[in-house]
């Protein structure tokens, strides 16, 4: 023992469910800090896997890592990710009961990183069919496409996802992935137009420029001699960033579309559109003597127009006029300066918009099995979505990533209380009811037919008349006036410790209070396009469909309704992303940082209600194989019931009978501190019953 400390000293517990002081919050982070520092950034609570971002490149990834979590139980080995991976893969095999994996966290956690572990799990260990080997290698190269259109740079993260996405992966009877299938949330469609100071556009425009071969860069009018001529591009003067090669990802990409399956046109395709994206951005108005609205700028519009293959004129009357319809009438009205300044902005996030939708059902068709006799068996859902946001200034996208978060907590207690409810059953054992906050109120204050906030902010969208995001609060006032997890400024009535501004509402979120400024909600959430924009749109691009049934919060609650449904007929596991800084370094643990999102995560709830009961169980083999050498009746071999092996053992421990009961198949155990006298006992016995029988060796 290094000086003096016990292993469990020096690394913590590998499971937090063995804490002694299981409801301190600083006791937990304490464990956390001691593994990170350890460079062990996985640690289970119970089947849930908490992981911290290590920021540096861990030798534990390997192919013989992988090897060593095949077919091995949770507990037997250090927490991994492949362990989880493993683990829902079994499931599926034996069972052939459907899984998904939820990840979760904030911006820079590494939840991506870890749905891409869990994929490389699957495709490298899983066995192979011969004609599905090529879908191995598209369900990776997925990935790649759908980053360089989808991610960009943030202050958080060098590689930040700005939608939220399901990924299934589908198998085969004998467990061999045959096919997948892609849901995608809530693109962040406003970086498109317009980024803050430090970060970029989405990574496929810098891509196209640094590497696209010239001839291509001809066909699409771009030049790369000069970047910074792109006004979409400057906003937040960062057109390099340390971390990234545009050069290597533009090759990465490209052989990915390839493995795909893309052909050259439909890859030009699309790079038209990311090039119309920036002739848009640099398409400019003026005003003439009458003030009226027109295009000073000339190149760009035609540009735009030959590649989209949409009329110029067309498209330069669509830019400054708009087509209502009124009473069944078609009219034609001047656009200002500033709306059709608003108008191109809206073009180029539409089409930047449904041309992402368009690329993921492109992968979608890649990914669906192409041999016909393939059955699908069962399915591995990977969501990898937005964790709670809470930022200065918290607007309609800010709202809509939270609400997601209460959804997804709601599922989380509720299948937690139901798996425990279920194994207790199973087991025999009786189930003592657990106190927990449901936030169902929370998800109802915004979800709520005709009452919730999306249903009047949809309310107040569709009015004509006045309606604006003032006359939105007002109406939010009124209505929600009273409910508990709702306050604004005037209802305070100056009676709560932080402010909430005139222009803002606070809601009182599972995770902890945030306040949303309005400004903007309307808008956001009537993603307005005037008419003859949309016509341009329809004449576009092939294929693509006019989804705009709806205003975008309510479109947002259907998915994330429709998604809940998905993950509610699957077993889940869940893993929990944790940032250690925000400097991106390996090595720093800040606490204040990670207590936030050990609340946000709502850890600690969590694990009171995983202890509420027994705070840990494992089968009556797994036991009795482990713990036979402290018994004489049971060493080396005992021959009789499992079930009489293992209470036999325990009465040679003498423990109590408050500390344990013995269900079906399983020993639940209440207290970690029984657990560990036993593994002390066996630490001393060791000498003498020499280590074979101790190769799975538990780092408790
Ligand atoms: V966001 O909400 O999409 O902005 P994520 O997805 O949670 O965020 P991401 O997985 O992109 O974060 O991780 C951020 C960075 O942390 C990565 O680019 C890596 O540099 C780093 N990271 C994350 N996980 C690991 C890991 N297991 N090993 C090494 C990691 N580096
Ligand atoms: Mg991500």
């Amino acid at each position: 023992m290094e000086s003096g400390l016990s292993a469990r000293d020096r690394v913590g517990v590998q499971d937090f469910l063995l804490l002694d002081n299981y409801t301190s919050e600083a006791a937990f982070i304490e464990n956390l800090r001691r593994r990170y520092k350890e460079n062990l950034i996985y640690t289970y609570i119970g089947s849930v896997l908490v992981s911290v971002n290590p920021y540096r490149e861990l030798e534990i990834y390997s192919k013989q890592h992988m090897e060593r979590y095949r077919g091995v139980n949770f507990y037997e080995i250090s927490p991994h990710i492949y362990a989880l991976a493993d683990n829902s893969y079994r499931a599926v095999r034996t069972e052939r009961k459907d899984q998904c994996i939820l990840i979760s966290g904030e911006s820079g956690a590494g939840k991506t990183e870890a749905s891409k572990k869990v994929l490389q799990y699957y495709t490298t260990m899983c066995p192979t069919r011969n004609n599905t080997q090529s879908i191995r290698e598209r369900l990776l190269q997925s990935t790649p496409v759908l980053e360089a259109f989808g991610n960009a740079k943030t202050l958080r993260n060098d590689n930040s996802s700005r939608f939220g996405k399901y990924m299934d992966v589908q198998f085969d009877y004998k467990g061999a992935p045959i096919g997948g299938h892609i849901l995608n949330y809530l693109l962040e469609k406003s970086r498109v137009v317009h980024q803050n100071h430090g970060e970029r556009n989405f990574h496929i425009f810098y891509q196209l420029l640094e590497s696209g071969d010239g001839a291509l860069l001809k066909r699409l009018g771009l030049d790369r001699t000069n970047p910074q001529q792109y006004h979409y591009l400057v906003k937040g003067n960062c057109p390099r960033v340390s971390s990234i090669s545009d050069k290597n990802s533009w090759k990465v990409v490209s052989k990915a579309f390839t493995v795909i399956g893309f052909n050259e046109e439909e890859v030009e395709e699309l790079l038209k559109v990311v090039a119309s994206v920036l002739h848009l951005g640099n398409t400019q108005f003026g005003e003439d003597e009458y003030g009226e609205t027109h295009l000073t700028t000339e190149m760009p519009i035609k540009y735009v127009s030959e590649l989209l293959g949409v009329e110029g004129s067309y498209l330069s009357e669509a830019l400054t006029h708009k087509k209502i319809v009124a009473k069944g009438e078609e009219m034609i009205g001047p656009l200002s300066l500033e709306q059709a300044v608003s108008a191109r902005d809206a073009l180029a996030k539409a089409i930047y918009g449904r041309t992402f939708t368009w690329l993921v059902q492109k992968i979608n068709q890649s990914l669906a099995f192409q041999v016909s006799a393939l059955k699908c068996s069962s399915v591995i859902g990977l969501l990898d979505i937005y964790g709670f946001e809470v930022f200065q200034n918290n607007s309609f996208e800010q709202f809509c990533i939270n609400y997601c978060n209460e959804k997804l907590q709601q599922l989380f207690i509720e299948l937690t209380l139901k798996s425990e409810q279920e194994e207790y059953e199973a087991e025999g054992i009786g189930w003592e009811t657990v106190e927990y906050f449901n936030n169902k109120i929370i998800c109802d204050l915004v979800e709520e037919k005709f009452k919730g906030i999306i249903a009047i902010l949809d309310e107040e969208c569709l009015r004509p008349g006045d309606a604006c995001d003032l006359t939105f609060l007002e109406k939010l006032e009124d209505r929600l006036g009273g409910h508990a997890h709702f306050v604004t400024h005037k209802l305070a009535n100056g009676k709560i410790r932080k402010a909430v501004g005139r222009e803002e509402f606070r809601l009182l979120h599972y995770a902890g209070e945030v306040n949303y400024n309005i400004n903007g909600f309307l808008d956001k959430n009537n993603d307005l396009l005037y008419r003859n924009l949309k016509e341009v749109i329809m004449m576009m691009i092939e294929g693509f469909t006019l989804l705009s049934c709806g205003q975008a919060a309510t479109q947002f609650k259907l998915s994330l309704a429709k998604l809940m449904d998905i993950l509610m007929s699957k077993q889940p596991s869940y893993i929990r992303c944790i940032k250690p800084n925000d400097a991106k370094q390996p090595g720093r643990f800040e606490e204040v940082l990670v207590r936030h999102q050990v609340k946000y995560l709502g850890l600690m709830e969590n694990l009171r209600v995983r202890r509420a009961g027994f705070a840990y169980r494992r089968s009556f083999e797994a036991f009795l194989q482990r713990y036979k050498p402290l018994c004489p009746d049971t060493w080396p071999n005992w021959q009789g019931k499992l079930s009489d092996g293992v209470s036999t053992l325990v009465k040679h421990l003498d423990y109590k009978a408050e500390e344990y009961k013995l269900g079906r198949s399983k020993i639940f155990i209440r207290f970690p501190k029984t657990l560990f006298l036993t593994e002390d006992a066996l630490e001393l016995k060791k000498p003498t019953i020499g280590d074979a029988c101790l190769s799975a060796v538990i780092m408790i």
